[in-house]
Formats: structure tokens, sequence, C-alpha cells
């Protein structure tokens, strides 16, 4: 008698052979296909994102930034991503008075996440607590009493503002309890932006600079078309009437993975050992020899690559900016070594012939950033991705709901029936 294991053993290589004859298109992770409606931002794959057609030059020349900053913030953001319109200074500060006034964590969440272990990958506990905040649900509660489906959106609407706001508070607790526990975090400050908040409350408040960049770093990551897997991921779990804290929830699941949001914990990681192996010597031939190394252990270059970018990524433009207008950044041999490795690497990865993109995604370059500032806490970086895509995931709920788009059920198909279309 086999057991469960020897008969799966048996069945997986005649299924992988018959894997290996099916066309490309339908097994390539349904790239290029046109599936779905989004309506905030458009990738295209040489000029990179577009919010409403403004590239991010553009929307740090147009955006409000916060009182005496210059970056563009969430705020401003959002405004553009769900309205289509730049926002005046007057709305914008609006805007991120409600959030202030909204981001109080309920009681029950707090005792929740300061339960849980320290240990617990900081994501998987971002995840757990945007879930658990689904109790104060208005769209379901709203769905429950029996709403017309015209109302979906404002409920929507009501849930994604008040994700939004309370999503830097329950990161920023998250970080204390693993890396400063016991340290009281301050109160919300009304009279500032969502991510002078969040700076605030990390612990970081007097670094202007951090300030300035982490504005400028989730706001630029906070749409990236929707078929990027956390953004489908939402959009799918939302299609199902789902509310936006669970919609939301899966999708930061889907953002914890290596070679989608994750990459940025991966580079800084990755560049560290580099810039160990290498020591005081860093040239152009020796980041090469480190890369293929890596390329020859079987590993993927974190922060190069893109499923539809072609080009270098303007949001990694835009954080290589900000580190060229600031001596003591462009001082760091962090920094330096992310700068040197860009130099050198989309030669090696074209060489090496497999990637169809051999230049730097944003992942590149975040980190190291947030490193010299001292969030040194790598295996955080990701929660911080997971504040800035709420921005674009809540926008397509909200419209989603609005345009009353239905359930998403794509057709799928088993090899045998794959085998007979293409006969
Ligand atoms: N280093 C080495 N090999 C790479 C590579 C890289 N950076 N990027 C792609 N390849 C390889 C792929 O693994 C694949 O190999 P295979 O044929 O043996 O499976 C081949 O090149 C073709 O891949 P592709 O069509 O160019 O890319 P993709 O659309 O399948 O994947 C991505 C895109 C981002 C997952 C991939 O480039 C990658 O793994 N990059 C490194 C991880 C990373 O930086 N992720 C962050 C992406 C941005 C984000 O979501 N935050």
């Amino acid at each position: 008698t086999k057991t469960i294991r020897e008969a799966l053993e048996e069945v997986i290589p005649v299924k992988q052979a018959q894997l290996k004859k099916l066309v490309e298109h339908l097994l390539g992770g349904m790239r290029g296909l046109k599936a779905m409606l989004w309506e905030a931002s458009v990738l295209d794959p040489i000029e990179g994102i577009e919010f409403h057609n403004k590239t991010i030059p553009q929307c740090q020349q147009e955006l409000p930034p916060a009182a005496g900053g210059k970056e563009i913030i969430a705020e401003s953001m959002l405004w553009l991503l769900l309205t289509g319109k730049v926002p005046t200074e007057a709305e914008v500060r609006q805007l991120s008075r409600e959030l202030a006034e909204k981001g109080e964590l309920p009681e029950y969440v707090e005792k929740f996440i300061d339960s849980l272990p320290p240990t617990l990958h900081p994501m998987t506990q971002l995840g757990m607590g945007v879930a658990a905040l689904n109790h104060e649900s208005k769209f379901q509660a709203a769905y429950e009493s029996g709403i017309k489906k015209t109302e979906y959106w404002t409920y929507t609407l009501e849930d994604s503002i008040n994700l939004l706001a309370r999503l830097p508070t329950l990161a920023a607790r998250i970080y204390r309890n693993v890396y400063n526990p016991g340290q009281p975090i301050p109160a919300i400050n009304k009279d500032l932006d969502l991510v002078g908040n969040y700076v605030n409350q990390l612990g970081f408040g007097e670094n202007k600079d951090l300030t300035e960049y982490l504005r400028l770093y989730i706001a630029i990551h906070g749409d990236h078309e929707g078929g990027n897997a956390s953004a489908h991921t939402a959009h799918l779990v939302g299609s199902t009437l789902s509310d936006p804290y669970l919609s939301y929830a899966a999708a930061l699941y889907a953002l914890a993975g290596p070679l989608h949001g994750l990459a940025n914990q991966e580079v800084l990681r990755w560049q560290l050992n580099m810039q160990k192996e290498i020591g005081g010597e860093v040239t152009h031939e020796n980041i090469k020899e480190f890369l293929w190394r890596t390329l020859k252990s079987g590993q993927v270059v974190p922060g190069y690559g893109h499923g539809v970018l072609r080009n270098p990524d303007p949001r990694f433009m835009a954080l290589q900016q900000f580190c060229d207008t600031r001596p003591d950044l462009l001082a760091d041999p962090v920094i330096q070594l992310v700068k040197k490795t860009y130099e050198v690497a989309p030669d090696v990865l074209k060489e090496h012939g497999k990637t169809k993109n051999p230049y730097p995604n944003v992942d590149a370059a975040s980190g190291c950033v947030l490193y010299h500032y001292g969030l040194t806490q790598f295996k955080y970086y990701t929660v911080i991705f997971g504040v800035s895509r709420a921005l674009g995931c809540v926008t397509q709920l909200v419209w989603a709901r609005a345009l009353g788009l239905p359930i998403e059920r794509p057709k799928s198909l088993s090899m045998e029936a794959i085998e007979k279309l293409i006969k």
C-alpha cells in the first residue's frame, strides 16, 4: 500500500511534463491579460506609474505638501486617487484633521495587538490588526440592516477613511511593541498630517528629514494600477462585498511575499551582506562578482525586475533624487553601495539573460534611507509599504461599489481542457 506522499510523488512528474507542453500565456501568471477596471492609476512599461495621468514629478509639483514641508503627503495623494482632482491646501488640511480625529484604535484592538508575541513578523501582526478592525465596519452593519446597492459606496468610503486613519496608529503600535516595548506612544496631534503623526508615534518625530522621506515614500507607494498582487487581492476580496478591513487584510498578506512588498526587507539584507563580503574596497568589479554569486546560487537579485516595467522605476528615481539633495545621505556607505549597484546590476542582469526588466524597482532604494535615519529593523519595512498601499486599494474599493462592479469569477481550465482547446 502506498502512502499519500508516495502517491503524490508519482502524480507530480506526470503533471509537470504535461504542464511543460502547455502554452505560455495561460501559465505565465496572467501577464498582460487585460481583465480588470482600475481607475486611479495606470502603469506604462516605459514611463512608469501615472496617477490620473500625472507622473510622480508632476504630483511633486502640484499636490499640496504638509505645512512647512515639501514632499507629497498621503492626504493629497488620496484626494487625487479618489477624485481625479488636485486638492486645494484647505481641502488637504481638512482631510488631515478628519483622519487625525478618527485615528485612535479601539481598546480591544490595542489589547489584541499587545498580546501577540514580539517574534511574530510585524507584517503578520498588521494584517491581523486590520482584520480585527472589521468589528467596526459600517459597511457590514449597514449591509446586515439591508441597504440598497446604490448606497454601498458611501459605507465603503466611511470604512475606508476609518481604516486609513487607524492604519498608521496600528503600525506604530506594532513597531513599539516589537522593538521598543514599554515606551509610551504619543497621542495623535490633530494639527498634523497622517504621516507626521505616524513618524511621531514610531518615535522619530524629531527627525524632519525622515518625516519628509516617509511622506514621499508613502505617497508614491500608494497605488501601482490594479494587477499587482496586493491591489488585485483587495479588489478580488472586495468584490465578494467583504468590507474594506477584510479586503485590505487579505491584500497585506499578498504584499508580505518576497517577490512583492517583502523585497524591500530582502534588498537591505542583501546589500548589507554585500557590504560585509566586499569589505572596504567597493569597486564595480567587486559588486559584479557578488551579483553573479547571487544569481549562480539560484536566487533573484532583490529590488530588480518587474512584472510590467521595462525601465528604471520612477519611484526608485524619486527616492534617489531625495538622497541627491542631502549631503548626509550621499555620504552614507550603504546608500553609496545602492547607487553603485545600480551602475552595474542592469548589465549583469542583461548578460544573465532571464529577467525581462534588468532595471531597479522601488524596493532597490527605499530601505537604505530608512536604515540611515535609524529605522534599522528591516523586518518592519514592508509594514510601511502596507500603510501606503491602502491609499490605492481603498480608492478602488469605493469605485468598485460606486460602479456596481460584480463579484470576480474568472474561468479556470484543467490541463485536459486546455489541451483540447489548443489542439
Ligand atoms: N534576479 C534574477 N532573476 C530574475 C529577476 C531578478 N531580479 N527578475 C526576474 N528574474 C527571472 C525570473 O525569476 C524568471 O526566471 P524563470 O524563468 O527561471 O522563472 C525570469 O527572470 C523571467 O521573469 P520576468 O518575466 O522578467 O519577471 P516576472 O514578471 O515573472 O517577475 C518579479 C517580476 C518582480 C517578481 C521579478 O523580477 C523578481 O523576482 N524580482 C526580484 C524581487 C523584487 O524585487 N520584487 C519587488 C517587485 C516590486 C514590488 O512588488 N514591490
